[in-house]
C-alpha cells in the first residue's frame, strides 16, 4: 500500500509516521509513505500558495494551481489517477469500516488543507472523498491524514504480528475488550481475578465475554445494539440491566 500526502508540512507527517509500527512497516516495504510539499508546485517566484478570498472575509485560501499541479505530477509518475481523500471537517466521519474499504486500494492520496481551506475549483477537479476524523476543530489536515494512515496500515497484511492480526477482523462482535492482567498476582492489595489463575480455559473465556459485555454496557451502551450475543449472554446483559433498575429504586 502506497500513501501519498500532499501538504505544506511534509516533515510533520514523515516524523510522526516514521516511528513505531508504521515506521517498521515502511522499513519492511509493506507500506510506503511519501509526503509532497504543495509549495514546490507554486508557479510564483516567492513560492506563495495562498491568497485572500474573493468576496472578502478573514484569512487566506490555498490557490488551485499548486494543489492540482502537485496531484498531476503524482499521477504522471504513477501512471494512474488514484483516489484523493480531502481532509476536511465537512467530510464523512472516518471509522473502521471506511478504513477497511480504503485498505483495498494500492495507492491513496491525502490532501491536507491549511488556512481557511482550498479553492473550490481544485477540489472539484481532483477530490474523490471528503473525510473528517470527528467533530472538533484542529489547525489542519495533517493529523487527520496521519490518523487514517495509521489505521489503514495496520490492516495491511504483515504490518501487525500474527497474534494481533487474528483479532483485527472480528472487532469482537462490537464489544469492548475485557480487562488484562499480568504479574504480579497482588498489586497494592488488588488480586488478579481468581479465574485467570485457574487454568480452566472454558471458564476464562466465559468470564472474559461477560467482562466485555459489562464494560460495553457501562461505557459504550450504544454498541450493544449491534452486538452478537448468545442466549446466555443476553441473559447476563438482562441481569446487568435489572441490577441497575434495582439500584435506582433504593
Ligand atoms: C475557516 C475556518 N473554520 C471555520 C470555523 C473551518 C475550519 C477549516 C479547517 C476549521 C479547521 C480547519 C482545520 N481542520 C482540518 O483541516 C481538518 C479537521 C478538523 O479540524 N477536525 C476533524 N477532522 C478534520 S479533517 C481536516
Amino acid at each position: 500500500m502506497n500513501f501519498h500526502v500532499m501538504t505544506l508540512f511534509p516533515e510533520m507527517v514523515l516524523e510522526g509516521l516514521g516511528t513505531s509500527i508504521t515506521g517498521r512497516a515502511m522499513e519492511k516495504g509493506l507500506i510506503s509513505i511519501e509526503a509532497v510539499n504543495i509549495r514546490d508546485y507554486s508557479e510564483e517566484k516567492h513560492h506563495h500558495v495562498d491568497d485572500a478570498p474573493y468576496g472578502g472575509g478573514a484569512g487566506m485560501v490555498m490557490q488551485p494551481g499548486p494543489v492540482c499541479g502537485c496531484y498531476e505530477d503524482l499521477c504522471r509518475k504513477m501512471g494512474k489517477r488514484p483516489r484523493v481523500l480531502y481532509m476536511t471537517p465537512q467530510g464523512r466521519v472516518f471509522n473502521q469500516s471506511i478504513a477497511r474499504e480504503l485498505a483495498g486500494e494500492d495507492d491513496l492520496v491525502f490532501l491536507c488543507g491549511h488556512y481557511e481551506g482550498i479553492d473550490e475549483r481544485a477540489l472539484e477537479e481532483i477530490v474523490t472523498d471528503y473525510l473528517s476524523i470527528g467533530d472538533y476543530v484542529l489547525t489542519g489536515g495533517e493529523l487527520p491524514a496521519m490518523v487514517m494512515i495509521d489505521c489503514i496500515s495496520r490492516l495491511v497484511p504483515g504490518v501487525l504480528n500474527n497474534d494481533a492480526s487474528a483479532e483485527i477482523e472480528s472487532f469482537h462482535d462490537n464489544l469492548l475488550e475485557y480487562p488484562q492482567y499480568t504479574r504480579p498476582e497482588v498489586f497494592r492489595d488488588r488480586r488478579v481475578p481468581e479465574v485467570l489463575l485457574s487454568g480452566h480455559h472454558k471458564n476464562i473465556e466465559t468470564w472474559r465475554r461477560e467482562q466485555s459485555i459489562k464494560r460495553t454496557y457501562e461505557r459504550r451502551p450504544e454498541l450493544l445494539e449491534n452486538a452478537n450475543l448468545s442466549r446466555k449472554e443476553q441473559e447476563y446483559l438482562a441481569e446487568l440491566r435489572s441490577g441497575e433498575r434495582a439500584d435506582e429504586e433504593d
